[in-house]
């Protein structure tokens, strides 16, 4: 009999243990990605470009991501034909035409679910989707949360603009409660999605936020997420420069923006502002409070657990920023081990052929109550 472990490894085969390895600071340590081939010969950010021509609007967030992507993927090391880039439909979701990798441009919202086939079937990829936030919270909803709760061993990079941009500047999920478009002229009603609050509430093992116009910080976040053994969500605040342009600009104004951002490090105090002189405590009734860090003993201040295995802090750290971008955290919200869809479906397979043999499916088909129709 195969042995899922609680640390997640089948067999205990020590691909990774479920002890913080100091790898990115995540606590499986990229125990999957082994499993992907590596590249021949050194890669540049060059190897991951097409030659098709990239349409998106100028000055378009979507760019910024891009590169950010394509500069970063020669760092994992993995041969381009075992790297895959899933999306649905939206402006974000023409991201697999640019990728020099495999890709599927696919159904609207219907990413994770055929992304989770692929997952399932085929170890040696490294898999990717690409979805926007009407695309993963509309239409795509379900299966977002489904594969975030099986913890499919995906890595979601959720483009969060706040608003429908291919189809023309409708209202998202994601938008704010009164946003006048051109699909709610009178201001939306909608009490708008938190991506992050979701994806946590979802069983999320991995969930984090980041912003486009950060290259190294999205680059910090990737590097983690690929890491992860098991489905990790990555909200990038992207500007719709055409349709909701400016919809981040306090954490992108250099005026302001080191105020208002908080950054979250595993292990360390959440300490903020340009001259750090603001911090996070712990309210007793669980959520955070910002406090003055001359005002406070230093033992208030909360250290962040992004390893936590209750969810309660990163939760309420993802409703820190509510409504407005007053105190925005990015960064890794959460990052914890728990075994993947995938190991644990492979090795149910590996059982099922040691105690029962190779299966036969035209014997199965013709098994157990059928009918003949005369
Ligand atoms: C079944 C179906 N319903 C609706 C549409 C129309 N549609 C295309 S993209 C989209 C939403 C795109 O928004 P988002 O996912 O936020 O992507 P963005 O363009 O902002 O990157 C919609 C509603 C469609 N293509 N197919
Ligand atoms: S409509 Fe918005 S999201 Fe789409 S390409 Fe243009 S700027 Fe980017
Ligand atoms: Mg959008």
């Amino acid at each position: 009999m195969s042995d899922i472990r609680a640390n997640g490894s089948p067999n205990g085969d020590g691909a990774a243990n479920g002890s913080s390895n100091g790898n990115n600071g995540s606590p499986n340590g990229g125990g999957l990605l082994s499993l992907v081939p590596k590249a021949d010969g050194k890669q540049t950010m060059k190897d991951f470009k097409t030659d098709q021509e990239v349409r998106w609007c100028p000055g378009c967030g979507d760019y910024a991501i891009l590169a950010a992507v394509q500069s970063f993927l020669p760092e994992l090391g993995l041969r381009r034909e075992n790297i895959t880039f899933i999306s649905g439909i939206g402006c974000s979701s023409r991201f697999p035409y640019y990728m020099n990798t495999y890709g599927f441009h696919s159904i609207h919202g219907r990413a994770p679910a055929i992304a989770t086939g692929l997952a399932t079937s085929r170890p040696d990829l490294s898999v990717w989707v690409v979805t926007g936030d009407g695309d993963s919270l509309s239409i795509g909803g379900n299966h977002l949360i489904h594969a975030l709760r099986r913890n499919v061993n995906l890595k979601i990079l959720l483009f969060n603009n706040r608003i429908y941009g291919l189809t023309k500047g409708q209202y998202s999920p994601t938008s704010e409660l009164g946003k006048i478009t051109k699909s709610t002229p009178m201001g939306s009603l909608d009490a708008p999605f938190n991506p992050l609050s979701l994806a946590i509430g979802a069983e999320g093992t991995f969930v984090a936020r980041t912003i486009d116009s950060d290259r190294k910080h999205l680059q910090s976040v990737l590097r983690a997420a690929a890491q992860h053994r098991g489905t990790a969500l990555v909200e990038i605040y992207q500007n719709c420069n055409i349709f909701n342009d400016g919809a981040f600009d306090p954490l992108k104004d250099a005026a302001v923006r080191d105020d208002v951002t908080v950054r979250l490090e595993h292990g360390e105090p959440i300490v903020f502002g340009a001259d750090r002189a603001k911090a996070l405590r712990r309210t007793p009734a669980g959520s955070f409070e910002v406090v003055n860090v001359a005002d406070v003993d230093p033992a208030e201040i909360a250290v962040h657990d992004a390893h936590n295995p209750d969810p309660s802090q990163a939760f309420a750290l993802s409703r820190l920023d509510q409504p407005a971008f007053e105190h925005t955290p990015i960064g890794i919200f959460r990052d914890v081990d728990r075994p993947s869809y995938d190991e644990l479906m492979r090795a149910q397979l590996d059982d099922a052929v040691q105690t029962q043999g190779e299966g036969d499916l035209a014997a199965l088909l013709g098994s157990g109550d059928t009918w003949r129709i005369d």
